[in-house]
């Protein structure tokens, strides 16, 4: 039994020192390539937030963080305020008037 429980907590080690890093992923609308910077430097402008990326086709955004450091609904809210929808819901619209007119994407799209 003593040897099942050292095994066992030889084993969860690597786990609880990676517990802190958690993957997110969420629906953001946005346009083209500046739509990606720009919503890429949003996330990243919080603590913790690595790996962010956003797909152009499936408008797919994925990001790590550290979940001591910050929170989902953070990211949600720093990616809003850049002017961009997330997960239905509706962004600053202060920030996506300032958008260049090829990022509007509520107003057309392109591919
Ligand atoms: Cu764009």
């Amino acid at each position: 039994m003593r040897i099942l429980t050292l095994a066992l907590s030889l084993f969860l080690i690597p786990f609880m020192l990676f517990a802190a890093e958690q993957k997110i992923t969420l629906k953001v609308s946005g346009n083209c390539g500046s739509c990606k910077k720009r919503i890429v430097a949003a996330a990243e402008t919080l603590p913790s937030v690595e790996d962010a990326a956003w797909d152009k086709k499936t408008k797919v955004f994925t990001a790590e963080y550290d979940d001591t450091k910050t929170t989902p609904e953070a990211i949600k809210q720093a990616i809003l305020k850049a002017g961009y929808d997330v997960e239905g819901v509706t962004a600053d619209q202060e920030a996506y008037k300032k958008l260049p007119d090829c990022c509007k994407y509520k107003d057309h799209t392109h591919d």
